[in-house]
């Protein structure tokens, strides 16, 4: 396992997020995947220019491009791993960096399912944005839709829509909303979960993720999980997942064997409270590779 670290806030418009990789280094990170008998390397994080202030090109897509130039250095690392033979886990950082590693993992696998656990779609294109913030575009960008100004910049994408899923959703843009229902995406929203729990939404997700498909990545945005538990991220939507609920996804994640790669985003240290949510972030991470209580 590689630990590849990108103390990226550009995507999101918003400082904080840039101090996550290190909060989740300092509570202790490595040791806990370590404890799990998995050998661990620790690459430090990926050097991010900061912008010249005051200057944005294109307010419907912020900070262009130094997160552009950002997500290719993932994309080099999140490949570089994946060539000298280690599961890349991917800490951020803002949800743009997903972009990097779904083209690094497009250069290694055929077919590749995608689960997306995030309080928003992330599916929005320059034309749909309503904030210009690139994080709010990641995932449509990794399945291949939006502008040529994403699309492609980074490599092709193996990433199939149809193996794709987007759980946790309760705060859609309205044309996020109507492109994600044209889409082949399924999602479940947390009222899904609400109604059906979150182990049959579960069993359905990785029964869709790994239909015919070589590989799968796990995108993690930690404001999936309700504020009350994890308060520390960029952007917190009430009523979101529970602690146990997120564990419970992560465990029959790694059960299901075809896990490949896993990044963990949107952790903001400022706005934590007792660094909780990094806290909870570690043990969702070490539950995705197979820690179990029992
Ligand atoms: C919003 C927020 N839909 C946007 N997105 C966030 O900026 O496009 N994603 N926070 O995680
Ligand atoms: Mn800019
Ligand atoms: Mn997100
Ligand atoms: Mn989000």
């Amino acid at each position: 396992m590689r630990i590849v670290g990108v103390p990226l806030d550009l995507g999101a418009d918003r400082r904080g997020i840039d101090m996550g990789p290190d909060a989740l280094r300092n509570d202790g990170l490595v040791k806990r995947i370590a404890d799990l008998d998995i050998e661990v390397e620790d690459t430090g994080n990926i050097f991010i220019p900061r912008p010249a202030p005051g200057l944005c090109k294109n307010p419907k897509l912020k900070h262009y491009d130094e997160v552009l130039c950002a997500c290719k250095k993932v994309r080099d690392f999140v490949s570089d791993a994946i060539t000298d033979g280690y599961f890349p886990l991917v800490i951020g950082g803002d949800h743009s960096i997903a972009m990097g590693t779904t083209a690094a993992l497009s250069k290694h696998y055929k077919k590749i399912g995608m689960i997306w656990i995030d309080a928003h779609g992330d599916f929005n294109t320059e034309e749909t944005t309503i904030s210009g913030n690139i994080h709010g575009m990641s995932f449509a960008t990794s399945v291949g839709r939006g502008t040529k100004a994403l699309v492609g910049k980074m490599g092709k994408t193996c990433v199939c829509e149809e193996n794709c899923v987007l759980i946790g959703a309760r705060d859609l843009d309205p044309l996020e909303r109507e492109a994600l229902k044209k889409s082949k995406v399924t999602v479940f929203t947390m009222r899904d979960i609400d109604e059906i729990g979150m182990y049959k939404v579960m069993k359905k997700a990785m029964k869709i993720a790994c239909n015919g498909t070589d590989a799968i990545h796990v995108s993690f945005d930690l404001d999936s999980i309700d504020p009350m538990e994890a308060p520390g991220v960029g952007t917190p939507v009430q009523g979101g997942i529970t602690y146990r609920e997120a564990h419970l996804a992560m465990e029959m994640i790694s059960e299901c064997g075809k896990l490949k790669s896993l990044e963990v985003v949107e952790l903001n240290p400022i706005l934590d409270s007792y660094n909780n949510t990094g806290k909870l972030a570690i043990g969702l991470i070490t539950s995705a590779l197979g820690k179990k209580i029992f």
